[in-house]
C-alpha cells in the first residue's frame, strides 16, 4: 500500500498520530500537497462519506475521521497558497438565530470540507442581518442555514428576506437543514435547497453549484 493511500486509512480511521505523522512524511518526500489533501486526506474522507450514508459508521466516527482530516490539512495548508486549493465553491453556515444547537450543524461543515468544499462557520444564534454581512465579505455561492428548534424555524425566512432586502438573493443559493426541517418548509420558504443529513447536504451543494 501507498504512503497515500496509508493516509486516506489512517483518516478514516481517524487515528490522528499516524495521519500527523504520514502527511509530514509524504511533505519531506516531495509529494505535492494538493496530492496530499485529494488522495489521502480527502480520499480518507471519500471512504467515510459512503460508510457513514449507509449507516455503517455513526456521528461520533465520522467526527473523529473528519479531526483526523484537519489535523493533516494544518500541516500541508501552510504549503498551499489558498488560491491554488482547488475548492468545489464557497458555502457560509450558521445557526438561525435563537438556536444554539450545532451538532448538526458542525457535522455538515465536516462534510462539506471533506467533499472539497470551503466552508466559513458563523457559530450558533446568527441574526439574519449575521448571515448578510457575512455574504457581503466572503462572496459565498451558498449560505446554509440549520436549526433544530420548532420556534426557531422561522428565523430562516427571516434571514432569507433580510438576504432579499440587502439584494443579495440572486447572488446566492440557500440550503437549509435540521431536525425539525422539511423539504416542504423549504419550499415554503423559499430556500434553494433541504439536506436531510450532512450527506444530504453535501449532495444538494454540489448539485446546486452544478446548475
Ligand atoms: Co436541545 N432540543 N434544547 N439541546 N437538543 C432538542 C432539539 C429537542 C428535540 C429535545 C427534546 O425535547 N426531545 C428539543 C426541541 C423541541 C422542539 O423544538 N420541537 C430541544 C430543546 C427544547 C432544547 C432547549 C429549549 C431545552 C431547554 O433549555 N429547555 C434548549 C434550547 C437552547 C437554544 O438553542 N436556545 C436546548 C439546549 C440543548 C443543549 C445546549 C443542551 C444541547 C445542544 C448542544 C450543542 O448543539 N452544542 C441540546 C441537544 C444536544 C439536543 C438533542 C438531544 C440532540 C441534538 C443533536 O445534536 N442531534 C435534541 C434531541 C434529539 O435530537 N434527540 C435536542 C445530533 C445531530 C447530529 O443531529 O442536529 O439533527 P441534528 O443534525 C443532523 C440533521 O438535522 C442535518 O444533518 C445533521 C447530521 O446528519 N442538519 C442539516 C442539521 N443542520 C443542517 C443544515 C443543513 C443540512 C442538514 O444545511 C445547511
Amino acid at each position: 500500500m501507498s504512503k497515500l493511500n496509508n493516509l486516506a486509512e489512517a483518516v478514516f480511521q481517524g487515528d490522528f498520530t499516524e495521519v500527523k505523522n504520514l502527511t509530514q512524511q509524504l511533505v519531506d518526500d516531495g509529494v505535492d500537497p494538493l496530492i496530499i489533501i485529494n488522495e489521502g486526506l480527502i480520499g480518507g474522507m471519500n471512504i467515510v462519506a459512503p460508510k457513514f450514508k449507509a449507516g455503517e459508521m455513526f456521528v461520533p466516527e465520522v467526527m473523529k475521521s473528519a479531526k483526523a482530516m484537519h489535523i493533516g490539512m494544518e500541516v500541508v495548508k501552510p504549503l498551499v497558497a489558498e488560491s491554488d486549493i482547488p475548492y468545489a465553491g464557497k458555502v457560509v453556515i450558521g445557526t438561525v438565530a435563537g438556536d444554539l444547537h450545532d451538532i448538526g450543524k458542525n457535522l455538515v461543515i465536516m462534510i462539506l470540507e471533506s467533499g472539497g468544499f470551503k466552508v466559513i462557520d458563523l457559530g450558533v444564534d446568527v441574526p439574519p442581518e449575521g448571515f448578510v454581512e457575512a455574504i457581503k465579505k466572503h462572496e459565498p455561492q451558498i449560505v446554509g442555514m440549520s436549526a433544530l428548534l420548532t420556534t426557531t424555524m422561522m428565523a430562516m425566512k427571516d434571514t432569507i428576506n433580510a438576504i432579499e432586502k440587502a439584494g443579495l438573493r440572486n447572488k446566492v443559493k440557500i440550503v437549509v437543514g435540521g431536525a425539525p426541517i422539511s423539504q416542504d418548509f423549504a419550499n415554503e420558504i423559499g430556500a434553494d435547497g433541504y439536506g436531510a443529513d450532512a450527506m444530504a447536504a453535501k449532495e444538494i451543494c454540489s448539485k446546486l453549484l452544478s446548475r
